[in-house]
């Protein structure tokens, strides 16, 4: 039996068209969401994101404005357009592409950010919301992603065992305590953990994070598991997940491709997120 395959592309685009609704409702009101971006330097894949993000902002009547920075950008330049962005009563959502040349500091960048226009949820203040329960919070938006497309499945998350394969600030650790807080049992693993195969084959619920591609091979996998690939890598010009996707379906119950799973959730959730803050505005 092969696994069902979550189509992360399909979902993103249905609810983009919920969005679309709600933003012509704001609109009527006087309050079509405005969502800022903000793009330093030349980074390829950045640029890609960034350029889906503007698309899909304006497809659903978001007022979008990316600014493109040069690399050069100074640490006063860049933090003197967020304070701009902060008093602009027509920007509803802030948002500054990571990562950022080595000459800025990304912490004092997100911290700059006024945590109310804060849609990536990365300020410390929606980050600890999260972390106690306060629903206000903007939650990262890929681990939001995540939840989504588990949640679509259908199968119920309460008091399965769900494994996280990696700890970053932005995918891994907001996502362990999203699913704590619907009541799985969460287990985190990085590199320093034992013996991850053994980890992994525990999962009702896998979610890889962890940018090496194809790691997590079909033996670690329980049969009918839920498998999620946050990872996006290039190999050869091609994108891969840090899933070993072909053998892995095998086993798996369900699983997300890389492209076309995870990625277009992230922005859709971005949205989501954008029209949140405009309807609270
Ligand atoms: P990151 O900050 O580099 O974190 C990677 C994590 O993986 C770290 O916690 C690291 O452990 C762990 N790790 C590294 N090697 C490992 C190993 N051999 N065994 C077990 N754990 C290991 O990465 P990230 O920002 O979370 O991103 C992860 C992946 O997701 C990347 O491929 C990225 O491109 C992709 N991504 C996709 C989206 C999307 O929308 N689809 C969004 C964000 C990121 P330590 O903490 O011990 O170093
Ligand atoms: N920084 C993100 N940096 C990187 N994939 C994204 C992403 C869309 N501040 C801030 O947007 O949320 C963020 N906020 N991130 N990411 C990664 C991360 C950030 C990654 C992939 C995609 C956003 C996406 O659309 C497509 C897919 O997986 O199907 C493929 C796109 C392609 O490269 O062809």
């Amino acid at each position: 039996m092969s696994a069902q395959i979550i189509d992360g592309k399909a979902i993103a685009a249905e609810i983009r068209s919920e969005l679309a609704k709600q933003v012509a409702e704001l609109a009527a009101q006087g309050k079509t969401p405005g969502l800022d971006v903000i793009l330093v330097g030349e980074d390829p894949a950045s640029k890609v994101y960034v350029r889906n993000k503007e698309r899909t902002s304006k497809e659903i009547g978001i007022n979008s404005t990316v600014h493109r920075l040069p690399e050069e950008t100074t640490r006063e330049e860049l933090l003197g357009l967020i304070e701009k962005l902060n008093n602009d009563p027509t920007v509803h959502g802030i948002l500054v592409q990571l990562p950022l040349p080595g000459h800025l500091d990304e912490e004092e960048v997100i911290n700059t950010i006024s945590p109310e226009k804060d849609v990536d949820g990365f300020h410390p203040i929606n980050a600890g919301k999260l972390l106690i329960g306060d629903d206000d919070a903007f939650v990262a938006c890929t681990p939001a992603g995540v939840l989504e497309l588990v949640k679509r499945t259908g199968v119920p998350i309460q008091g399965k065992n769900v494994v996280v394969v990696g700890r970053s600030n932005i995918v891994g650790k907001p996502a362990a305590v999203l699913f704590l807080r619907e009541h799985a049992t969460v287990t985190v693993c990085h590199s320093r953990t034992q013996d991850l195969p053994a980890e992994c084959r525990r999962a009702d619920i896998l979610i890889a994070a962890v940018g090496r591609p194809e790691m997590i091979k079909k033996e670690w996998i329980k049969p009918g598991a839920i498998v999620i690939d946050v990872g996006i890598n290039r190999v050869d010009g091609k994108l891969v997940g840090d899933v070993d996707y072909e053998n892995v379906k095998e086993v798996a119950g369900y699983i997300t491709p890389v492209p076309g799973g995870v990625g277009p959730m992230t922005i859709a959730m971005l949205l989501r997120a954008t029209v949140q803050a405009a309807a609270r505005s």
